[in-house]
């Protein structure tokens, strides 16, 4: 029989609701030596932690996320609070020995991304970061091809994550639902919040990224803030265009924004190797395209791989070949394998620690966004 896992969930939004989904679907597809149990969530708000309680069937619920870090009935702890209380709370989780999931990113800088990182590893507590796209079957199977050469050496790589729900001057900034417009709560502004999933993918596909070139813009310089009532200066990035060099001399380019009319979550890339590329778009997920030089010229072109077979990554654990599953599923697959990592002793990715490089990568593009200078990173 399966061991229980017991979960303190911190914090209840779109996040809140993703991971408990995921906790919830694990053990029905992936049969594994630890089961999630939905032990407690922990929200300021009473009324709202009951409903959210009721709703994922939470045991019990918590105001003070002290007080869920002192009860021994949590062995891990979900942290999907806004970005600024990632640091403390993690920190005092691994103090107190608890398993961390920490929503991306990890931190509100790499600063305080290392703080982090020290307080798990002195800890020994096993941790892991909500990058959820790498889980995506299609994003896998791009990793599996790349690592077994079937690209050859890689020249480019190109990412974005386009939005269009912060165009109007009349949104606010601030309180639930829109801390991703107050610097204070986020850190930063789309570079944080969306170039960062586009970091984590490109660093786990092609390696290190050495140095940066970056521009960012703040299309709306003041909104009302919605937990002082007046009107502020907005602290985020709106848009960020970045340039990069890998380590392994292949150039990049990235570019996100809030105000690309017309796109909701478009995250798209491309990388480009000797022999071979693959192409990858959120809004077809279950796709990737591949093209291979090596094909006999007059059949040589780009096919769609429908990424739903049994023999793809994920996929042996869901419905029969050819049936397509989605975004939630990333959670799923993200919780199956840490589960596994727990029963094997093994850190599974991204762990803090390699949250940190996508952190230290953006806070070098956030710079050299304010200086115009190529940084490096780190
Ligand atoms: C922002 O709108 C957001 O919800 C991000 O915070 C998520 O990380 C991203 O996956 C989708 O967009």
């Amino acid at each position: 029989m399966a061991k229980s896992l017991n979960i303190g969930m911190i914090g209840y939004g779109f996040m809140g609701r993703a991971h408990s989904n995921a906790y919830r679907k694990v053990s029905n597809f992936f049969p594994l030596k630890y089961q999630p149990v939905l032990k407690a969530v922990c929200a300021r708000n009473p009324e709202n932690a009951k409903a959210f309680a009721a709703q994922w069937g939470y045991e019990s619920i918590e105001t003070d996320w002290k007080q869920l870090l002192r009860r021994e009935d949590i062995d891990a702890v979900d942290i999907c609070t806004p970005n600024n209380l990632h640091a403390e709370i993690a920190i005092a989780a691994a103090k107190a020995g608890k398993i961390i999931l920490c929503e991306k990113p990890l931190a509100m800088n790499a600063k305080e991304g290392e703080k982090m990182v020290k307080a798990v590893e002195a800890a020994k507590v096993p941790n892991i970061v909500w990058y959820n796209y790498r889980r995506i079957p299609a994003v896998t199977l791009a990793k599996q091809l790349i690592d077994a050469g079937k690209l050859g050496r890689i020249f480019h790589y190109r990412a974005k994550f386009l939005q269009d729900w912060t165009i109007s001057p009349e949104l606010p900034q601030g309180g639930q639902g829109l801390w991703r417009l107050d610097s204070k709560a986020a850190g930063s502004g789309v570079t944080g919040d969306l170039l960062a999933h586009c970091i984590d993918t490109a660093l786990w596909l092609a390696g290190p990224i050495a140095n940066v070139s970056a521009m960012t813009e703040t299309f709306i310089k003041e909104r009302k803030h919605n937990l002082t009532g007046k009107v502020e200066k907005v602290g985020i990035d709106d848009a960020c265009a970045f340039l990069a060099r890998f380590k392994n001399g292949a150039l990049a380019t990235f570019e996100s924004t809030r105000y690309a009319r017309g796109h909701k979550a478009l995250y798209t890339f491309e990388v480009n190797g000797e022999k071979a590329s693959l192409a990858w778009d959120l809004h077809d997920l279950h796709r990737l395209q591949w093209f291979d030089h090596r094909d006999e010229g007059i059949l040589r072109g780009w096919r769609s791989i429908h990424v739903t077979d049994g023999d793809h990554p994920y996929m042996g654990k869901w419905w029969v070949p050819g049936l397509a599953i989605g975004y939630e599923h990333s959670f799923v697959h993200q919780v199956a394998d840490f589960l596994e990592g727990l029963a094997k002793n093994k850190p599974v990715g991204p762990t803090f620690r390699d949250a940190l490089e996508t952190q230290m990568v953006c806070d070098a593009v956030l710079k050299s966004g304010q200086t115009g200078k190529w940084t490096a990173v780190g």
